[in-house]
């Protein structure tokens, strides 16, 4: 045997005793990782026309009908809806265009004309109205009336 072998051999074991030695006793941790599925809610409300509360019914049916709203209320007073809704899964604009298919104008997006047309007479709503009405407001008679 030549010395470098020897010596080779003696840093191997002095390293396995050293590594040996190191070894620490693993604390097994437990970690209960907790898998909060935080769902960020978005809550928005924007300006909606309409007249009633069969409005109301398919207003808030064609919000909801968008995946990821968690809720829709439409205020027939002031003209305006509420919504909260999964960002991760929609967006605003999708709730516009729907609300928009079903035939009502919203702030961004014009109804439907053809759903318009075959809503009940009652719901055919003033598309000069005033949407996100404070609700205190009397109604706001529009003077430019060109008759
Ligand atoms: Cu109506």
């Amino acid at each position: 045997m030549s010395k470098k072998v020897i010596l080779s051999v003696a840093v191997i074991v002095a390293m396995g005793l050293t590594s040996c030695k190191n070894e620490t006793k693993k604390v097994e941790e437990t970690t209960t990782t907790e898998v909060s599925k935080e769902i960020a809610m978005t809550d928005l409300s924007f300006g909606v026309r309409g007249n009633c509360g069969m409005c109301k019914t398919t207003i808030e049916k064609a919000a909801n009908s968008v995946e990821g709203v968690a809720s829709a209320n439409w205020d027939v007073d002031k003209k305006k809806i509420d919504v909260s809704f999964d960002d991760t899964k929609t967006d605003v604009m999708a709730i516009h265009n729907a609300i928009a298919a079903s035939g009502y104008d919203t702030e961004k997006v014009a109804g439907n004309e053809e759903a318009y047309k075959n809503l009940p007479g009652c719901c055919q709503y003033d598309h000069e109205m005033m949407m996100n009405q404070s609700g205190e407001m009397k109604s706001d008679v529009h003077s430019n009336h060109d008759h």
